[in-house]
């Protein structure tokens, strides 16, 4: 099969505007199989409304996409769809943006029934997005890079047939999801804890997980390696089992349509009572990375679960300071110190709780005993209840205005 040609397109914005850096930029496209024949780097203030890039800089491209032989070219960030129109347009070429990028890389490592689903409908969202302003490019790409795999027997489809197919796999994701939070309550009762290791993409979290399991989850030296969550039981030191989960990694530039379709798959991070940030100290960008990280937490309301930050690739990174821990899946350096750090974790990981909940709010007891373990003694009367659940330091401010003195 001929490699699609192209030319990548590095747009240079004042710092805060730029969701990958070049490394990352042509990583990410080369992950997806396109034959990278040119980098233009392009400074500019601001985003120009037009073409996103300057309309100075048109006849240069035209020249340099016919002395490569270019069929597309590739935007370092997320662009409009008309602006995707015109430089169709202007340029005579396949337009992609990042977003386009990640979808298909995550297109081509969708795996599970789940993880396919969620693909296609990041994919359907995405292309309905581009539909708004009537512009159906994507339509001619014939399933090409940005739609490729779960998404490609869609192209013909309109805007009506799009909305109908999305409540479909939306559907269809739900009762794949079903499956999953009967399995979360019943970790919940059974008072297990979820440990979640997570961080940004390639930093090693899947190696990580393998050492602490001795299993053998898919680890590469690409991006998006792991989409689907794989869950574990072990033993850390002298404590009773506990649930460890390995998670799809993180990005700056994460498509918001990601964000929707995988939104299940970032819900179990949420439920964690301990994050493992898995870091990549040898790269030069670690620090913005864990920054992306922190802030797709926020974004999944997980920033108030405790985290131990593990420093990983110790054994090439020239970036060692003594305040962190550093550790090595290669030669298991720092493991039994993060195991043991775990273990402390785990000294105070439920906590019993009281509470106290009017019958009008009887739904609140219904949520809190479908999720979490509740004490046999319960103080019932006409107007209100009383009881005692054991919560996890994460949930208890959801609660707060619920909470008691202990019951005696
Ligand atoms: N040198 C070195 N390389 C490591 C270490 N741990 C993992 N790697 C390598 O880093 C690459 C990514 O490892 P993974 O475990 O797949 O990373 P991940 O965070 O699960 O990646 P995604 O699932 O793609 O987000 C692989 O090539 C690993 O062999 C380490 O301690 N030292
Ligand atoms: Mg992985």
């Amino acid at each position: 099969m001929t490699q699609t040609r192209a030319l990548l397109l590095y747009c240079k914005l004042p710092k805060r505007f730029n969701p990958v850096d070049i490394r990352e930029f042509c990583q990410l496209s080369e992950s997806t199989g396109l034959s990278i024949q040119y980098i233009y780097i392009h400074k500019l203030k601001t985003i120009q409304p037009k073409c996103f890039c300057h309309l100075s800089i048109i006849p240069w491209l035209i020249t340099i996409i016919q002395n490569i032989r270019a069929d597309t070219i590739v935007f370092s960030h997320a662009i409009s769809a008309s602006n995707q129109k015109n430089l169709s347009r202007l340029l005579k070429v396949n337009v992609l943006d990042i977003n386009e990028i990640i979808l298909d890389i995550f297109a081509q490592r969708a795996q599970s029934k789940e993880g396919k689903l969620q693909v296609e409908l990041a994919q359907l969202l995405h292309l309905s997005s581009k539909l708004v302003k009537g512009w159906t490019h994507l339509e001619r790409q014939k399933g090409g890079i940005g739609l490729r795999g779960p998404g490609e027997k869609q192209l013909e489809t309109d805007r009506r047939l799009i909305k109908s197919r999305i409540i479909h796999i939306k559907n269809q994701i739900r009762s794949v999801e079903k499956t999953r939070l009967q399995q979360a309550a019943y970790r919940k009762k059974s008072m297990t804890p979820l440990i979640a290791l997570i961080g940004y993409t390639n930093v090693g979290k899947s190696s990580l997980f393998n050492s602490l399991t001795k299993g053998n989850a898919l680890c590469a030296d690409k991006p998006f390696a792991t989409l689907d969550p794989l869950i574990r039981k072990i033993k850390i030191n002298k404590h009773a089992p506990v649930h460890i989960i390995d998670t799809v990694g993180f990005i700056h530039a994460l498509p918001k349509e990601l964000k929707q379709a995988f939104k299940s798959t970032l819900d179990v991070i949420s439920r964690a009572d301990l994050l493992i940030h898995v870091i990549d100290n040898s790269n030069p960008c670690h620090l913005q990375h864990i920054q992306a990280v922190n802030q797709i937490l926020t974004e999944i309301n997980a920033d108030n679960i405790p985290q131990i930050l593990a420093y990983n690739k110790s054994d090439i990174s020239p970036y060692i300071s003594n305040r962190q821990l550093n550790i090595s899946t290669y030669t298991h350096q720092g493991i039994p110190e993060l195991l043991g750090m775990i273990s402390d974790q785990l000294q105070h990981m439920l906590i019993p709780t009281t509470l106290e909940i009017s019958m009008t709010e009887y739904y609140i007891y219904e949520e809190i005993q479908y999720m979490y373990p509740i004490l046999p003694k319960i103080i019932e009367t006409t107007h209100k209840m009383i009881f005692t659940a054991l919560l996890p330091a994460s949930s208890i401010k959801q609660y707060s205005a619920y909470i008691k003195p202990k019951l005696s």
